[in-house]
């Protein structure tokens, strides 16, 4: 039996997607890109967060580059390569289902690209992020110009790109590549973990406001200010008046919710 790429498994309502791949770091070839696809396709309906993780030392070493050297491919080849690419990153950029992304070791190239469409970074210390695309003679591909110029500035993105710079899991949480950093002093539980921590309790809030956050945000800051601000009004409306709503806020209006501390 031939291996998948992903390994699939469930934790209570979290869905846990696995690259599975170590001995090749995980590098994304067609077959990976069709499996990411048909997974964030068809998410089970009872699955309220995703916490995407990976085996061994490295989260993903991008594109598969002995699969395109060996496969010669014409640019039409490659441009339909990127638009699968891109079209699975949009399903699980706005599927609708928050993605959180446990990093270590490398996430580099198209490894980047797929933890920018995660919409929560949680990377271990020995997290690095580099897009070596100009020191080897390609160019990103799987929407690394959108989504990560969009975290770290196209300006940064271009600095990367020309030097091949390589940012450690700090300097990359300075940036907006990861949101926390694990494994430290500071924070000494695993990425796993507070990954986990942190899909449970996304997990617990109201599905209609998941969904806005993840499919809206994004979008809006891609439109003109009047559209932006027509299109949030719309959103609220329906988040607003959705049937998780009253109970909610009821517990806080007879004194049964949390209070917003600092810290928690
Ligand atoms: C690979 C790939 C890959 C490893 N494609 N096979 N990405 C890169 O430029 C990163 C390329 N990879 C590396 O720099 C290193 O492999 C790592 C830093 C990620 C890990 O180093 P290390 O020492 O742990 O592993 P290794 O010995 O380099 O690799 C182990 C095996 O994985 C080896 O195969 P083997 O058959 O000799 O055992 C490697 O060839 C294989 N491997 N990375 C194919 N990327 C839509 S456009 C996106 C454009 C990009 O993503 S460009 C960025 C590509």
């Amino acid at each position: 039996m031939s291996e998948t790429f992903l390994k699939i498994s469930e934790l209570d309502n979290i869905g846990i997607v696995t690259l599975n791949k170590a001995h090749k770091r995980n590098a994304l070839d067609e077959c990976a890109i069709a499996e990411i696809d048909a997974y964030f396709s068809n998410v089970p309906r009872h699955i309220r967060a995703i916490l995407m993780t990976a085996e061994g030392d490295h989260f993903c070493a991008g594109l598969d580059l002995k699969e395109h050297h060996d496969k010669e491919r014409t640019a039409v080849d490659f441009l339909r390569v990127c638009q699968g690419w891109h079209r699975a990153f949009d399903k699980i950029q706005h599927g609708g289902i928050p993605v959180i992304a446990c990093l270590q070791g490398a996430v580099v190239g198209g490894g980047l690209e797929l933890a920018s469409a995660a919409h929560v970074r949680v990377a271990d210390k020995s997290t690095f992020f580099a897009l070596p695309e100009g020191t080897r003679g390609i160019f990103t591909g799987g929407g690394a110009t959108v989504r990560t110029a969009k975290i770290i500035s196209p300006s940064r993105m271009v600095e990367l790109m020309l030097t091949g710079r390589v940012l450690d899991a700090v300097e990359g949480e300075r940036l907006g590549l990861a949101h926390y950093v694990c494994n430290t002093e500071a924070n000494p539980r695993s990425a796993y973990d507070l990954g986990l921590e942190l899909a449970r309790r996304i997990a617990g809030n109201a599905v209609l406001s998941n969904y806005a956050i993840v499919t809206s945000i994004d979008r809006i800051s891609d439109m003109a200010a009047t559209e932006g601000l027509f299109a949030e009004g719309l959103m609220a409306a329906v988040v607003q008046t959705g049937r998780d709503v009253q109970s909610r806020l009821g517990e806080f209006v007879n004194k049964k919710a949390y209070k917003v501390q600092p810290n928690s």
